[in-house]
Protein backbone atom coordinates (compact mmCIF):
# COMPACT_ATOMS: atom_id res chain seq x y z
CA UNK A 1 0.00 0.00 0.00
CA UNK A 2 2.93 2.28 1.21
CA UNK A 3 4.63 1.53 -2.09
CA UNK A 4 1.75 2.80 -4.25
CA UNK A 5 1.00 5.65 -2.34
CA UNK A 6 4.51 7.18 -2.37
CA UNK A 7 4.57 6.20 -6.18
CA UNK A 8 1.41 8.91 -6.87
CA UNK A 9 2.98 11.18 -4.66
CA UNK A 10 0.83 10.82 -1.76
CA UNK A 11 1.96 11.52 1.66
CA UNK A 12 0.87 11.13 4.86
CA UNK A 13 -1.05 14.71 5.09
CA UNK A 14 -1.82 16.38 1.95
CA UNK A 15 -3.07 19.64 0.76
CA UNK A 16 -6.33 19.06 -0.92
CA UNK A 17 -5.88 22.22 -3.07
CA UNK A 18 -3.51 22.98 -6.37
CA UNK A 19 -3.62 25.83 -8.61
CA UNK A 20 0.53 26.13 -9.70
CA UNK A 21 1.34 25.16 -5.89
CA UNK A 22 -0.31 23.88 -2.86
CA UNK A 23 -2.69 24.97 -0.41
CA UNK A 24 -5.21 23.71 2.18
CA UNK A 25 -5.46 24.68 5.74
CA UNK A 26 -8.28 22.86 6.57
CA UNK A 27 -8.45 20.52 9.28
CA UNK A 28 -6.82 17.29 8.33
CA UNK A 29 -9.25 14.59 7.43
CA UNK A 30 -8.45 10.72 7.51
CA UNK A 31 -9.35 8.71 4.04
CA UNK A 32 -10.50 5.28 5.55
CA UNK A 33 -10.47 2.30 3.01
CA UNK A 34 -13.44 0.41 2.48
CA UNK A 35 -11.24 -2.55 2.16
CA UNK A 36 -10.90 -3.03 5.79
CA UNK A 37 -11.07 0.52 7.35
CA UNK A 38 -7.59 0.89 7.62
CA UNK A 39 -6.32 4.74 7.03
CA UNK A 40 -4.77 5.64 3.93
CA UNK A 41 -3.68 9.32 4.70
CA UNK A 42 -5.16 12.09 5.56
CA UNK A 43 -6.20 15.31 3.24
CA UNK A 44 -6.51 19.10 4.82
CA UNK A 45 -9.47 20.85 2.96
CA UNK A 46 -9.46 24.42 1.25
CA UNK A 47 -10.84 27.40 3.00
CA UNK A 48 -13.01 29.84 1.11
CA UNK A 49 -10.03 32.01 0.57
CA UNK A 50 -7.40 29.69 -0.57
CA UNK A 51 -10.70 28.48 -3.20
CA UNK A 52 -10.68 32.10 -4.37
CA UNK A 53 -7.09 32.10 -4.84
CA UNK A 54 -7.14 28.74 -6.94
CA UNK A 55 -10.40 29.70 -8.99
CA UNK A 56 -8.19 33.37 -9.71
CA UNK A 57 -5.01 31.37 -10.78
CA UNK A 58 -7.07 29.10 -13.05
CA UNK A 59 -9.32 31.93 -14.53
CA UNK A 60 -5.41 33.95 -15.16
CA UNK A 61 -4.22 30.91 -17.22
CA UNK A 62 -7.07 30.46 -19.62
CA UNK A 63 -6.10 34.32 -20.73
CA UNK A 64 -3.02 32.38 -21.95
CA UNK A 65 -3.88 29.02 -22.62
CA UNK A 66 -6.95 29.69 -24.78
CA UNK A 67 -4.49 31.79 -27.31
CA UNK A 68 -2.06 28.03 -27.70
CA UNK A 69 -3.01 26.53 -30.99
CA UNK A 70 -5.31 23.84 -30.54
CA UNK A 71 -2.72 20.82 -31.81
CA UNK A 72 -0.08 22.42 -29.40
CA UNK A 73 -2.89 22.11 -26.48
CA UNK A 74 -3.12 18.14 -28.00
CA UNK A 75 0.47 17.87 -27.63
CA UNK A 76 0.25 18.05 -23.41
CA UNK A 77 -3.17 15.48 -23.92
CA UNK A 78 -1.00 13.16 -25.28
CA UNK A 79 1.80 13.46 -22.66
CA UNK A 80 -1.54 13.10 -20.18
CA UNK A 81 -2.10 10.01 -21.78
CA UNK A 82 1.48 8.92 -21.74
CA UNK A 83 2.06 9.15 -18.50
CA UNK A 84 -1.62 7.36 -17.23
CA UNK A 85 0.00 4.51 -19.20
CA UNK A 86 3.31 4.48 -16.82
CA UNK A 87 0.77 4.79 -13.60
CA UNK A 88 -1.72 2.64 -14.57
CA UNK A 89 -1.32 0.13 -12.47
CA UNK A 90 -0.26 2.71 -9.42
CA UNK A 91 -3.32 4.69 -10.18
CA UNK A 92 -5.66 1.70 -10.40
CA UNK A 93 -4.63 0.24 -7.37
CA UNK A 94 -5.27 3.75 -5.76
CA UNK A 95 -8.39 3.97 -6.97
CA UNK A 96 -9.63 0.08 -5.48
CA UNK A 97 -7.87 1.27 -2.45
CA UNK A 98 -9.75 4.48 -1.50
CA UNK A 99 -13.23 3.21 -3.42
CA UNK A 100 -13.15 -0.60 -3.42
CA UNK A 101 -13.88 -1.48 -7.08
CA UNK A 102 -11.78 -4.69 -7.79
CA UNK A 103 -8.60 -4.09 -9.39
CA UNK A 104 -9.41 -5.58 -12.63
CA UNK A 105 -12.49 -2.55 -13.18
CA UNK A 106 -9.67 0.15 -11.52
CA UNK A 107 -7.58 -0.94 -15.07
CA UNK A 108 -10.59 -0.57 -16.66
CA UNK A 109 -11.10 2.59 -15.59
CA UNK A 110 -7.80 4.17 -15.95
CA UNK A 111 -7.41 2.85 -19.18
CA UNK A 112 -10.76 4.79 -19.78
CA UNK A 113 -8.57 7.87 -19.28
CA UNK A 114 -6.11 6.77 -21.01
CA UNK A 115 -8.60 6.35 -24.05
CA UNK A 116 -9.91 9.64 -24.05
CA UNK A 117 -6.98 11.02 -23.94
CA UNK A 118 -6.21 9.51 -27.63
CA UNK A 119 -9.51 11.01 -28.98
CA UNK A 120 -8.79 14.56 -27.12
CA UNK A 121 -5.51 14.70 -29.53
CA UNK A 122 -7.30 13.80 -32.43
CA UNK A 123 -9.87 16.16 -31.94
CA UNK A 124 -7.20 18.75 -30.94
CA UNK A 125 -6.67 19.01 -35.17
CA UNK A 126 -10.51 18.63 -35.83
CA UNK A 127 -12.88 21.23 -33.54
CA UNK A 128 -14.49 21.93 -37.06
CA UNK A 129 -17.28 24.75 -37.65
CA UNK A 130 -19.33 24.38 -40.56
CA UNK A 131 -19.83 27.09 -43.30
CA UNK A 132 -23.54 28.21 -44.83
CA UNK A 133 -24.04 29.70 -47.99
CA UNK A 134 -25.02 33.34 -47.14
CA UNK A 135 -28.34 34.64 -48.95
CA UNK A 136 -26.56 37.70 -49.97
CA UNK A 137 -23.88 38.30 -53.02
CA UNK A 138 -20.47 38.09 -51.95
CA UNK A 139 -20.98 36.85 -48.47
CA UNK A 140 -19.66 34.59 -46.39
CA UNK A 141 -21.43 32.79 -43.82
CA UNK A 142 -19.50 30.57 -41.27
CA UNK A 143 -19.04 29.53 -37.36
CA UNK A 144 -15.99 29.37 -35.31
CA UNK A 145 -15.66 27.42 -32.11
CA UNK A 146 -13.82 29.41 -29.26
CA UNK A 147 -12.57 27.97 -25.98
CA UNK A 148 -14.98 29.27 -23.31
CA UNK A 149 -13.18 29.95 -19.74
CA UNK A 150 -12.88 27.43 -16.68
CA UNK A 151 -14.77 24.63 -16.65
CA UNK A 152 -15.75 23.48 -13.25
CA UNK A 153 -15.43 19.94 -12.72
CA UNK A 154 -17.43 18.11 -9.78
CA UNK A 155 -17.33 14.09 -9.60
CA UNK A 156 -18.38 11.08 -7.86
CA UNK A 157 -16.56 8.80 -5.82
CA UNK A 158 -17.49 5.58 -8.26
CA UNK A 159 -15.92 7.12 -11.10
CA UNK A 160 -12.87 8.81 -9.22
CA UNK A 161 -10.66 9.43 -11.79
CA UNK A 162 -12.39 8.62 -15.43
CA UNK A 163 -15.09 11.47 -15.06
CA UNK A 164 -12.70 13.87 -14.66
CA UNK A 165 -10.44 12.93 -17.43
CA UNK A 166 -13.62 12.67 -20.00
CA UNK A 167 -14.10 16.13 -19.03
CA UNK A 168 -10.31 17.54 -18.78
CA UNK A 169 -9.30 16.14 -21.73
CA UNK A 170 -11.68 17.77 -23.92
CA UNK A 171 -11.71 20.61 -22.13
CA UNK A 172 -8.35 21.23 -22.26
CA UNK A 173 -7.73 20.42 -25.91
CA UNK A 174 -10.92 22.91 -26.11
CA UNK A 175 -8.54 25.26 -24.71
CA UNK A 176 -10.18 25.71 -21.28
CA UNK A 177 -8.75 25.31 -18.15
CA UNK A 178 -10.21 23.19 -15.18
CA UNK A 179 -11.11 23.59 -11.97
CA UNK A 180 -11.89 19.99 -10.32
CA UNK A 181 -13.98 19.10 -6.96
CA UNK A 182 -13.51 15.75 -6.21
CA UNK A 183 -15.81 13.60 -3.75
CA UNK A 184 -14.92 14.03 -0.56
CA UNK A 185 -14.57 10.38 -0.68
CA UNK A 186 -12.07 10.23 -3.07
CA UNK A 187 -9.64 12.40 -2.71
CA UNK A 188 -6.19 10.70 -2.69
CA UNK A 189 -7.06 9.79 -6.57
CA UNK A 190 -8.10 13.35 -7.63
CA UNK A 191 -4.38 14.55 -5.52
CA UNK A 192 -2.42 12.11 -7.89
CA UNK A 193 -3.98 13.09 -11.14
CA UNK A 194 -3.44 16.72 -10.56
CA UNK A 195 0.27 15.54 -9.86
CA UNK A 196 0.31 13.47 -13.32
CA UNK A 197 -1.37 16.47 -14.96
CA UNK A 198 0.93 19.20 -13.54
CA UNK A 199 3.96 17.06 -14.88
CA UNK A 200 2.77 17.08 -18.34
CA UNK A 201 1.73 20.66 -18.22
CA UNK A 202 5.20 21.37 -16.96
CA UNK A 203 7.16 19.66 -19.86
CA UNK A 204 5.86 21.90 -21.98
CA UNK A 205 6.01 25.00 -20.26
CA UNK A 206 2.47 25.65 -19.60
CA UNK A 207 1.04 27.13 -16.52
CA UNK A 208 -0.01 24.26 -14.11
CA UNK A 209 -3.09 26.02 -12.43
CA UNK A 210 -4.75 24.64 -16.33
CA UNK A 211 -5.49 21.56 -14.05
CA UNK A 212 -6.26 22.69 -10.63
CA UNK A 213 -7.99 21.43 -8.01
CA UNK A 214 -9.89 22.17 -4.72
CA UNK A 215 -11.09 19.71 -2.44
CA UNK A 216 -13.79 20.67 -0.33
CA UNK A 217 -17.20 20.08 1.04
CA UNK A 218 -19.83 19.96 -1.69
CA UNK A 219 -21.67 22.65 0.77
CA UNK A 220 -19.12 25.01 0.01
CA UNK A 221 -16.77 24.71 -1.98
CA UNK A 222 -18.86 23.00 -4.37
CA UNK A 223 -21.35 26.09 -4.20
CA UNK A 224 -18.58 28.67 -4.72
CA UNK A 225 -17.90 27.21 -8.18
CA UNK A 226 -21.65 26.81 -8.70
CA UNK A 227 -22.13 31.09 -8.32
CA UNK A 228 -19.08 32.06 -9.51
CA UNK A 229 -19.45 33.57 -13.14
CA UNK A 230 -15.96 33.12 -13.81
CA UNK A 231 -16.75 29.08 -13.72
CA UNK A 232 -18.48 29.33 -17.46
CA UNK A 233 -19.23 25.56 -17.67
CA UNK A 234 -20.15 23.14 -14.57
CA UNK A 235 -19.81 19.64 -14.92
CA UNK A 236 -21.31 18.17 -12.29
CA UNK A 237 -21.84 14.07 -11.75
CA UNK A 238 -24.04 12.50 -8.67
CA UNK A 239 -27.48 12.17 -7.67
CA UNK A 240 -30.55 13.95 -9.19
CA UNK A 241 -31.09 16.21 -6.14
CA UNK A 242 -27.46 17.59 -5.90
CA UNK A 243 -28.11 18.13 -10.24
CA UNK A 244 -31.19 19.85 -9.43
CA UNK A 245 -28.95 22.29 -6.91
CA UNK A 246 -26.72 22.86 -9.22
CA UNK A 247 -28.70 23.28 -12.06
CA UNK A 248 -30.61 26.03 -10.51
CA UNK A 249 -27.53 28.32 -9.32
CA UNK A 250 -25.32 27.66 -12.51
CA UNK A 251 -28.56 29.00 -14.26
CA UNK A 252 -29.20 31.48 -11.74
CA UNK A 253 -26.33 33.23 -13.18
CA UNK A 254 -26.68 31.99 -16.94
CA UNK A 255 -23.78 29.84 -16.17
CA UNK A 256 -23.68 26.71 -18.45
CA UNK A 257 -23.86 23.15 -17.22
CA UNK A 258 -23.71 19.50 -18.07
CA UNK A 259 -25.51 17.29 -15.64
CA UNK A 260 -24.83 13.65 -15.40
CA UNK A 261 -26.89 12.63 -12.96
CA UNK A 262 -29.06 9.39 -11.49
CA UNK A 263 -29.45 6.61 -13.74
CA UNK A 264 -32.13 3.49 -13.94
CA UNK A 265 -30.68 0.98 -16.44
CA UNK A 266 -33.00 -1.63 -17.23
CA UNK A 267 -32.35 -5.05 -19.60
CA UNK A 268 -35.42 -6.31 -21.70
CA UNK A 269 -34.67 -10.11 -21.71
CA UNK A 270 -36.87 -11.19 -25.00
CA UNK A 271 -37.67 -14.92 -25.76
CA UNK A 272 -35.59 -14.25 -28.95
CA UNK A 273 -32.45 -13.22 -27.45
CA UNK A 274 -29.17 -15.49 -26.73
CA UNK A 275 -29.78 -16.60 -22.83
CA UNK A 276 -26.21 -16.78 -21.94
CA UNK A 277 -25.36 -13.44 -22.98
CA UNK A 278 -28.66 -11.96 -20.91
CA UNK A 279 -26.93 -13.58 -18.26
CA UNK A 280 -23.90 -12.12 -18.55
CA UNK A 281 -24.78 -9.01 -19.55
CA UNK A 282 -27.37 -8.23 -16.43
CA UNK A 283 -25.12 -10.32 -13.70
CA UNK A 284 -21.82 -8.06 -14.68
CA UNK A 285 -24.83 -5.24 -14.75
CA UNK A 286 -26.28 -5.19 -11.50
CA UNK A 287 -22.77 -6.55 -9.55
CA UNK A 288 -19.76 -4.91 -11.46
CA UNK A 289 -18.44 -1.91 -9.08
CA UNK A 290 -20.90 -3.21 -6.59
CA UNK A 291 -23.96 -1.84 -8.17
CA UNK A 292 -22.21 1.42 -8.11
CA UNK A 293 -22.57 2.89 -11.78
CA UNK A 294 -24.92 5.22 -12.69
CA UNK A 295 -25.29 3.07 -15.34
CA UNK A 296 -25.91 -0.04 -13.39
CA UNK A 297 -28.31 -2.35 -14.33
CA UNK A 298 -31.13 -2.16 -11.69
CA UNK A 299 -34.25 -3.65 -13.61
CA UNK A 300 -34.38 -6.96 -15.76
CA UNK A 301 -37.63 -7.23 -17.74
CA UNK A 302 -37.73 -10.73 -18.51
CA UNK A 303 -40.19 -12.49 -21.55
CA UNK A 304 -42.80 -14.37 -19.17
CA UNK A 305 -42.04 -17.76 -21.10
CA UNK A 306 -38.38 -17.35 -19.89
CA UNK A 307 -38.61 -15.83 -16.73
CA UNK A 308 -38.50 -19.12 -14.15
CA UNK A 309 -35.12 -20.35 -16.44
CA UNK A 310 -33.75 -17.24 -16.06
CA UNK A 311 -35.03 -16.34 -12.65
CA UNK A 312 -32.85 -19.62 -11.58
CA UNK A 313 -29.97 -19.14 -13.36
CA UNK A 314 -29.26 -16.28 -12.53
CA UNK A 315 -29.98 -16.98 -9.05
CA UNK A 316 -26.92 -19.51 -9.39
CA UNK A 317 -24.99 -16.73 -10.40
CA UNK A 318 -25.26 -14.80 -7.60
CA UNK A 319 -24.76 -17.65 -5.51
CA UNK A 320 -21.49 -18.26 -6.56
CA UNK A 321 -20.47 -14.60 -6.75
CA UNK A 322 -16.95 -14.10 -4.94
CA UNK A 323 -17.36 -11.08 -2.62
CA UNK A 324 -13.82 -9.68 -0.69
CA UNK A 325 -10.90 -7.92 -1.12
CA UNK A 326 -10.84 -6.19 -4.42
CA UNK A 327 -7.28 -6.03 -5.03
CA UNK A 328 -7.77 -10.09 -4.74
CA UNK A 329 -8.21 -11.14 -8.61
CA UNK A 330 -10.29 -14.12 -7.75
CA UNK A 331 -13.10 -11.59 -6.34
CA UNK A 332 -15.89 -10.19 -9.01
CA UNK A 333 -17.31 -7.86 -5.85
CA UNK A 334 -15.44 -5.74 -3.73
CA UNK A 335 -17.12 -3.58 -0.85
CA UNK A 336 -19.68 -1.08 -0.87
CA UNK A 337 -18.13 2.83 -0.98
CA UNK A 338 -18.98 3.05 3.33
CA UNK A 339 -20.91 1.69 5.68
CA UNK A 340 -23.45 4.46 4.91
CA UNK A 341 -24.26 2.63 1.25
CA UNK A 342 -24.69 -0.37 2.92
CA UNK A 343 -26.84 0.70 5.90
CA UNK A 344 -29.10 2.52 2.24
CA UNK A 345 -28.86 -0.78 0.82
CA UNK A 346 -30.41 -2.52 3.74
CA UNK A 347 -33.15 0.17 3.93
CA UNK A 348 -34.08 0.09 0.34
CA UNK A 349 -34.70 -3.87 0.69
CA UNK A 350 -36.95 -3.35 3.56
CA UNK A 351 -38.77 -1.05 1.91
CA UNK A 352 -38.95 -3.43 -1.16
CA UNK A 353 -40.24 -5.90 0.96
CA UNK A 354 -42.63 -3.06 2.53
CA UNK A 355 -44.19 -2.69 -1.18
CA UNK A 356 -44.64 -5.83 -1.84
CA UNK A 357 -41.43 -7.01 -3.72
CA UNK A 358 -40.19 -10.39 -2.47
CA UNK A 359 -36.48 -10.89 -1.82
CA UNK A 360 -34.56 -13.76 -3.52
CA UNK A 361 -31.66 -13.75 -2.26
CA UNK A 362 -28.81 -11.35 -0.99
CA UNK A 363 -28.39 -8.41 1.05
CA UNK A 364 -26.54 -9.83 3.89
CA UNK A 365 -23.71 -8.20 5.60
CA UNK A 366 -20.80 -9.92 5.39
CA UNK A 367 -18.22 -9.75 8.25
CA UNK A 368 -15.34 -8.37 6.96
CA UNK A 369 -13.33 -5.28 8.76
CA UNK A 370 -14.62 -2.14 7.89
CA UNK A 371 -18.11 -3.13 7.41
CA UNK A 372 -18.63 -2.33 4.02
CA UNK A 373 -19.45 -6.03 2.10
CA UNK A 374 -22.82 -7.50 1.23
CA UNK A 375 -24.16 -9.70 -0.58
CA UNK A 376 -26.01 -8.65 -3.76
CA UNK A 377 -29.81 -8.92 -4.10
CA UNK A 378 -32.33 -9.87 -6.68
CA UNK A 379 -36.16 -8.17 -6.09
CA UNK A 380 -39.35 -9.52 -7.56
CA UNK A 381 -41.32 -6.94 -8.06
CA UNK A 382 -44.53 -7.09 -10.35
CA UNK A 383 -44.08 -3.28 -12.40
CA UNK A 384 -42.02 -0.23 -11.32
CA UNK A 385 -42.91 0.12 -7.36
CA UNK A 386 -42.17 3.49 -5.70
CA UNK A 387 -38.86 2.11 -4.64
CA UNK A 388 -38.20 1.21 -8.03
CA UNK A 389 -38.29 4.13 -9.12
CA UNK A 390 -35.38 5.39 -7.01
CA UNK A 391 -32.08 4.84 -8.14
CA UNK A 392 -30.41 2.98 -4.54
CA UNK A 393 -26.63 3.17 -5.62
CA UNK A 394 -25.98 -0.70 -4.58
CA UNK A 395 -26.55 -4.00 -5.95
CA UNK A 396 -30.11 -4.30 -5.79
CA UNK A 397 -31.55 -6.25 -8.84
CA UNK A 398 -35.67 -5.80 -9.52
CA UNK A 399 -36.67 -8.66 -12.21
CA UNK A 400 -39.68 -8.44 -13.42
CA UNK A 401 -41.95 -10.47 -16.42
CA UNK A 402 -43.63 -9.26 -19.69
CA UNK A 403 -45.73 -10.48 -21.85
CA UNK A 404 -45.69 -8.34 -25.21
CA UNK A 405 -42.12 -6.15 -26.78
CA UNK A 406 -44.50 -2.67 -26.18
CA UNK A 407 -44.97 -3.97 -22.97
CA UNK A 408 -41.76 -4.26 -22.13
CA UNK A 409 -40.42 -1.12 -23.04
CA UNK A 410 -42.82 0.42 -21.53
CA UNK A 411 -41.88 -0.52 -18.36
CA UNK A 412 -38.02 0.34 -19.29
CA UNK A 413 -39.29 3.99 -20.12
CA UNK A 414 -41.81 4.17 -16.71
CA UNK A 415 -39.00 5.94 -14.54
CA UNK A 416 -38.08 9.43 -14.27
CA UNK A 417 -34.36 8.86 -14.86
CA UNK A 418 -32.99 8.46 -18.63
CA UNK A 419 -29.52 7.33 -18.75
CA UNK A 420 -28.87 3.76 -20.03
CA UNK A 421 -30.87 0.71 -21.25
CA UNK A 422 -30.59 -2.84 -23.61
CA UNK A 423 -31.95 -5.13 -25.00
CA UNK A 424 -31.04 -8.89 -25.27
CA UNK A 425 -32.92 -10.21 -28.90
CA UNK A 426 -31.82 -11.59 -32.12
CA UNK A 427 -35.06 -10.57 -33.00
CA UNK A 428 -34.18 -7.42 -35.85
CA UNK A 429 -38.04 -6.50 -35.14
CA UNK A 430 -37.45 -6.09 -31.67
CA UNK A 431 -34.23 -4.73 -31.32
CA UNK A 432 -35.46 -2.06 -34.51
CA UNK A 433 -38.34 -1.29 -32.43
CA UNK A 434 -36.22 -0.57 -29.31
CA UNK A 435 -33.98 1.78 -30.88
CA UNK A 436 -36.67 3.62 -33.14
CA UNK A 437 -38.48 7.47 -31.74
CA UNK A 438 -41.26 4.29 -30.24
CA UNK A 439 -38.49 2.31 -27.82
CA UNK A 440 -36.21 3.02 -25.33
CA UNK A 441 -35.98 7.25 -24.32
CA UNK A 442 -32.66 6.86 -22.57
CA UNK A 443 -29.15 8.57 -23.53
CA UNK A 444 -27.94 5.33 -23.98
CA UNK A 445 -29.59 2.05 -25.71
CA UNK A 446 -27.96 -1.15 -26.57
CA UNK A 447 -28.19 -4.29 -28.51
CA UNK A 448 -26.66 -7.49 -26.95
CA UNK A 449 -24.46 -5.84 -24.89
CA UNK A 450 -25.17 -4.78 -21.07
CA UNK A 451 -25.96 -1.44 -19.61
CA UNK A 452 -22.68 -0.51 -18.30
CA UNK A 453 -19.33 0.27 -19.75
CA UNK A 454 -20.23 2.61 -22.52
CA UNK A 455 -17.44 3.45 -24.56
CA UNK A 456 -15.23 7.07 -24.72
CA UNK A 457 -15.86 7.30 -28.57
CA UNK A 458 -19.92 7.97 -28.28
CA UNK A 459 -21.26 11.09 -26.17
CA UNK A 460 -22.01 9.67 -22.56
CA UNK A 461 -25.18 10.89 -20.54
CA UNK A 462 -28.74 10.82 -20.69
CA UNK A 463 -32.50 12.30 -20.75
CA UNK A 464 -34.94 13.03 -18.08
CA UNK A 465 -33.76 13.31 -14.56
CA UNK A 466 -30.06 11.74 -15.94
CA UNK A 467 -29.98 15.62 -16.19
CA UNK A 468 -29.24 15.80 -20.71
CA UNK A 469 -25.37 16.40 -20.60
CA UNK A 470 -23.36 14.73 -22.81
CA UNK A 471 -19.31 13.88 -22.16
CA UNK A 472 -16.85 12.37 -23.68
CA UNK A 473 -17.04 11.27 -27.69
CA UNK A 474 -19.17 12.08 -30.69
CA UNK A 475 -19.42 16.02 -30.20
CA UNK A 476 -19.85 16.13 -26.89
CA UNK A 477 -16.68 19.05 -27.20
CA UNK A 478 -19.32 22.00 -28.57
CA UNK A 479 -20.37 22.18 -25.25
CA UNK A 480 -16.49 23.17 -23.88
CA UNK A 481 -16.45 25.79 -26.59
CA UNK A 482 -18.39 28.81 -27.15
CA UNK A 483 -19.65 28.92 -30.41
CA UNK A 484 -19.69 32.27 -33.07
CA UNK A 485 -21.43 32.85 -35.82
CA UNK A 486 -19.84 35.33 -38.13
CA UNK A 487 -20.92 37.21 -41.75
CA UNK A 488 -17.93 38.53 -43.84
CA UNK A 489 -18.92 40.59 -46.71
CA UNK A 490 -16.56 40.74 -49.04
CA UNK A 491 -18.81 42.78 -52.05
CA UNK A 492 -18.06 46.48 -51.51
CA UNK A 493 -21.90 47.22 -50.92
CA UNK A 494 -23.80 47.06 -48.52
CA UNK A 495 -26.75 44.60 -48.39
CA UNK A 496 -29.35 43.71 -45.67
CA UNK A 497 -30.11 39.92 -45.15
CA UNK A 498 -33.89 39.10 -45.20
CA UNK A 499 -33.77 41.46 -48.74
CA UNK A 500 -34.84 44.31 -46.75
CA UNK A 501 -34.11 47.59 -49.29
CA UNK A 502 -31.52 49.96 -47.82
CA UNK A 503 -32.24 52.54 -50.53
CA UNK A 504 -33.39 55.81 -50.18
C1 LIG B 1 -20.72 6.46 -14.00
O1 LIG B 1 -21.15 5.47 -13.41
O2 LIG B 1 -20.75 7.59 -13.44
O3 LIG B 1 -20.57 3.27 -18.95
C2 LIG B 1 -20.08 6.42 -15.32
C3 LIG B 1 -19.98 2.98 -17.92
C4 LIG B 1 -18.71 3.71 -17.62
C5 LIG B 1 -19.04 5.04 -17.04
C6 LIG B 1 -19.94 5.02 -15.88
N1 LIG B 1 -17.97 3.88 -18.85
O4 LIG B 1 -20.38 2.15 -17.15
Amino acid sequence: MQEVLSALGISDVNAGGFSGSWSGSGRPQAVVSPINGDRLASVTNVTAQEFEAALAKCHQAFATWKLVPAPRRGEVVKELGDELRRNKEALAELVTLEMGKTLRESLGEVQEMIDICDLAVGLSRQLYGLTMPSERRMHRLQEQWHPLGVVGVITAFNFPVAVWSWNTAIALVCGDTVLWKPSSKTPLTAIACTRIAEKALRKFGHDPAICSLVIGRGSDIGDLINTDPRVALVSYTGSVPGGRHVGRLVQERFGKHILELGGNGAVIVSEKGDLEIALQSVYFGATGTSGQRCTSTRRVIVQESILGTFRERLLDLYRKTPIGDPRDGENLMGPLVDTAAVETMLAAIGTVKAQGGRILIGGEKLPQPGGCYITPCIAEVSGNLPIVQEETFAPVLYIMGYRTIEEAIELQNGVSQGLSSAIITNDQRESELFLSAAGSDCGIANVNTGTSGAEIGGAFGGEKETGGGRESGSDAWKAYMRRQTNAINFSGKVELAQGINLEM
